[in-house]
């Protein structure tokens, strides 16, 4: 089979936060050159898709991406080249929401944080964004701290207003995360939660995986394969997690891993392919060419599998060939065919070298100077 087709058309999402300074509960270590503004992040977001050619739309976070005026936002992405990808709405970062956002026994906080929501979907249509994502950091500390079904009605009513208010062709994704901030109970703390509040409002609300947000040794693979049969799959979030929801580069950790989830989902249309990374360490707008790379290798790899060879072994219940069949497109490396690709589109066939040697990081180092650099809350 020819996989390069497929390979044209993979388009891969970046997040703006992973172009601001972010870190640990212990650090943020500030680098030079980082963006000011949601403006400056769409600079450097254009140089991801400038090398890899395959990442031409950006997440944006609210507020942490706020403006005066999103249609200029959008223009301006326009003029490099790029569009605006999900809306992530943020209901973690507020005194209010200490006892939840969407959950929190006062009504009045409820309320707060749905105004907030309805929000991004204004901003969605000023964008021109047609997913809206929906991470909550809602849960309890201490057993007996609130009622956990009454929390539940109280995500479901929220869930439903907001559902209410999507246009057409706009769908929200419901991310699901195993613990943090909350420790005792989380409101949305699995696939399983974030699925059946799903299914109950319909085919515009779906499920996103977010790969660090499972407990270790969780077979991530198998929950994709579940949603995806059930039309519930909306897209995912990609990073790698050594421990917990670590945000370290998608297939650094485990790239057999992301070879397994992509085997599921490399043919399937619809999917977004979005990362939500942090780079505290290294530099971040190569850390993300790094990242596109590497989600864009585990599917080729995952197309190269032999379909037909498969079925056979699995129809006669031969698993070790089965297993040889994956193994065999997992070792085969696809770097050349990737480089090759990237020629015929005009591009250098090494995005990293292409990158370092274009002279971004010194122009934008130098350039941008004063002003605070963007970051967590900001
Ligand atoms: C929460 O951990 C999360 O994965 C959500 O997607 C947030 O919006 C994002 O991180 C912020 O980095
Ligand atoms: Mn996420």
């Amino acid at each position: 089979m020819d996989i390069r087709p497929r390979l044209r058309e993979q388009r891969i999402e970046t997040p703006s936060w992973a172009y601001g300074n972010s870190g640990t509960r212990f650090k943020v270590f500030a680098q030079p050159g980082v963006p000011r503004d949601p403006y400056e992040k769409l600079a450097d977001a254009a140089q991801v898709h400038r090398f890899t050619g395959i990442a031409p739309s950006v997440a944006l976070h609210i507020p942490w991406d706020k403006v005066d005026d999103y249609a200029g936002l959008r223009r301006h992405a326009d003029g490099l080249g790029l569009s605006i990808g999900a809306i992530n709405a943020n209901v973690f970062q507020d005194d209010d929401y200490k006892l939840g956002s969407v959950t929190n026994p006062d009504p009045r906080v409820r309320r707060k944080a749905l105004d907030h929501l309805l929000e991004c979907v204004d901003i969605m249509d000023a964008t021109g964004s047609d997913t809206l994502k929906l991470w909550f950091s809602d849960g309890t500390n201490y057993p007996g701290q609130d009622d956990i079904r009454a929390r539940q009605d109280r995500l479901a009513e929220a869930l439903e207003s907001v559902y209410a208010r999507l246009g057409e062709g706009q769908r929200f994704l419901l991310e699901y995360k195993l613990f943090e901030p909350a420790f005792y109970t989380t409101d949305v703390p699995d696939w399983g939660t974030a699925y059946a509040h799903c299914v109950k409002l319909g085919p515009k609300a779906q499920v996103v995986v977010d790969t660090g947000h499972h407990a270790p040794g969780t077979n991530i693979e198998f929950i994709v394969a579940f949603l995806l049969r059930e039309g519930k799959l909306g897209g995912f979030d990609f990073n790698s997690r050594f421990y917990a929801d670590d945000d370290l580069m998608v297939g650094a950790a485990d790239p057999f891993q992301l070879f397994r989830i992509m085997y599921e989902v490399a043919e399937e249309p619809g999917i977004a392919f979005m990362l939500d990374q942090c780079h505290n360490l290294e530099p971040k707008i190569p850390g993300q060419i790094r990242s596109v790379m590497n989600v864009q290798e585990a599917t080729a790899k995952a197309l190269l599998v032999d379909k037909n060879a498969l079925k056979s072994a699995q129809a006669v219940g031969d698993i070790l060939a089965a297993h040889a069949v994956l193994m065999d497109a997992y070792n085969t490396d696809v770097r050349p065919l990737l480089a090759d690709l990237r020629q015929e589109a005009g591009l250098d066939p090494d995005p990293m070298a292409a990158y370092a040697r274009s002279g971004y990081f010194q122009e934008i180092s130098a350039a941008r100077v004063g002003g605070a650099q963007a970051g967590w809350g900001a």
